[in-house]
């Protein structure tokens, strides 16, 4: 049985990633009202994966018979998005991921959770392809200026984001 501190600690995780597959949808939603459906593509599999995320630490809750406890999410707030924008807020909002997962882990360590521990390896393994993943974005966006046939050409990359990929 696991600290009530860490059981604690693990549900507000459960309530990150479901904020961030909210704020992914909202992402989703922003990028097809810009007409750039590879965009919504790849925000939308962002969307599947921050699920599979929330569910893993559900599923882990109640392996170590815990009590799953969920609270309210918030509107995500998208304004005046252009597609840098979107991505150097995704990029932002992993930063704030794997600074919860750190403390998580921090966390875990102070109260000799071992096996909690162990648990939230994948996770910080993840947070550094995560946020990769949006850098190399930012990235293309930057080398092409705003240049429309080089967006069009990121939109298509975009698109072939599977969902197989995004499994997590
Ligand atoms: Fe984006 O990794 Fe979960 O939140």
């Amino acid at each position: 049985m696991q600290s009530k501190t860490v059981e604690s600690a693990l549900n507000k995780q459960i309530n990150e990633e479901l904020q961030s597959a909210y704020v992914y949808l909202g992402m989703a939603a922003e990028a097809d009202r810009l007409g750039l459906p590879g965009f919504a593509n790849w925000f939308k599999m962002q969307y599947q994966e921050e699920l599979a995320h929330a569910d893993k630490f559900f599923n882990y809750i109640l392996e170590r018979d815990g009590e799953v406890k969920l609270d309210a999410l918030k509107a995500p707030e998208i304004k005046d998005a252009t597609p840098l924008s979107l991505f150097e807020s995704a990029l932002a909002h992993e930063q704030h991921i794997s600074a919860c997962i750190f403390k998580l882990k921090d966390l875990a360590r102070a109260e000799s959770d071992h096996a909690t521990d162990v648990f939230l390896e994948w996770f910080v393994t993840e947070q550094v392809e995560e946020e990769a993943n949006a850098r190399g974005v930012i990235d293309q966006l930057k080398m092409i200026e705003g240049n429309k046939n080089g967006l069009f050409l990121i939109d298509r990359e975009l698109a072939g984001r599977q969902a197989e990929e995004a499994e997590g």
